[in-house]
């Protein structure tokens, strides 16, 4: 912790003036954590846990932030008093930071997080209102593509299903090692879901073979991507605060490999990122550390994209949005959620 440290502030580092060409959201969000408690202060948990993040990168030889301005927003706190209109307070708090100008990184919070940014990104110039560009990377213990858990089909464990019924093109996963049947049948049917199972990646004997296709897959993306990393596909030992701690999970440096691959993609612009399901730990500060350096490092790559030329923002002004009702609306179709 240097000299210039500012508390609140992700790696610390003091607010910028005007516009930032990155923006840190936390976002407090916990209404249907099925298990573990506690996602509702693991994004301040990690921003406190980033002043202790090393800002020098070695993919930038440089210290963050590296040129550009990075500025942490005030922790949103939902005031609907029901999901779907928190949902939708969500994809109001997320929309302005898709003008194609600034790159939004987002700490959840659980996993329900998706839909409502999935839904913003909708507004992105590159995305221009058709999700069927879009490609979700995620990485996860679980696939999120249940059609409802507990009767909620807004819950945290349909995170990646309800993102497809938005219309999202393609979506890859890695890290996943808890499956129901319904998902397993879904993975093989519909032919937008690649999925890595942590079984394959992780093998012993053929797991390197397995790990080198999933980055393969990375980097044959074209077109606009938002990477979601649900800290609970790293291995349990790495984030046991988090919700749902699972064995036999990616490496640190696995997810480190999977951010600057995806980053690196030569075709693909990634639009936005979320690390999700913090949890602050209390004996140590290892599961929000852990996810503070996944987000300074994707924080990193964008600033790579940026030097390099595959970050382009768009000329478009600013707009202002009616207010979302969308998920209301949806929630009238869907069997249940209240
Ligand atoms: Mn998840």
């Amino acid at each position: 912790m240097d000299e210039f440290f500012v508390e609140g502030q992700f790696l610390g580092l003091p607010p910028t003036e005007g516009n930032a060409d990155v923006v840190i959201l936390p976002l407090a969000f916990e209404l249907t954590t099925s298990y573990g408690t506690g996602t509702a202060e693991g994004p301040l948990a990690c921003i406190e846990a980033s002043g202790q993040v090393e800002l020098y990168d070695p993919l930038l030889s440089a210290d963050l932030p590296a040129g550009v301005t990075i500025r942490t927003e005030n922790a949103w706190q939902g005031t609907a008093g029901d999901l779907m209109g928190q949902l939708d307070e969500l994809v109001d708090h997320a929309k302005p930071w898709y003008s194609g100008h600034q790159f939004p990184l987002f700490l959840g919070g659980e996993h329900g997080i998706l839909p409502p940014i999935i839904q913003a990104a909708r507004h992105h110039p590159l995305v221009n209102g058709d999700l069927s560009k879009l490609t979700i990377v995620q990485i996860d213990a679980h696939a999120d593509l249940r059609e409802s858990l507990d009767d909620e089909p807004f819950s945290h464990a349909c995170a990646a299903s309800r993102s497809l019924d938005l219309g999202v093109g393609a979506l890859l996963q890695a890290g996943i090692r808890a499956c129901s049947r319904q998902e397993i049948a879904l993975i093989n049917s519909d032919d937008r879901i690649t999925t890595f199972f942590a079984k394959d990646t992780q093998h012993p004997h053929s797991g390197a073979s397995s790990w080198n296709q999933w980055l393969e897959s990375l980097n044959t993306i074209s077109g606009p991507v938002h990477l979601t990393l649900d800290i609970d596909g790293l291995d349990g030992a790495l984030v046991p605060a988090t919700g749902t701690p699972v064995p036999g999970g990616l490496s640190f440096w696995q997810v480190i490999e999977t951010i600057e691959a995806v980053f690196a993609a030569p075709n693909a612009t990634i639009i936005s990122a979320d690390v999700n399901e913090i949890v602050a730990q209390e004996d140590t500060p290892l599961t929000q550390f852990t996810a503070a350096c996944l987000a300074t490092k994707a924080v990193a790559c964008h600033i790579l994209a940026r030097q390099e030329g595959r970050w382009r923002p768009s000329n478009a002004e600013r707009q202002e949005h009616p207010k979302s009702t969308f998920f209301k609306e949806w929630s009238k179709t869907t069997p249940s959620s209240n």
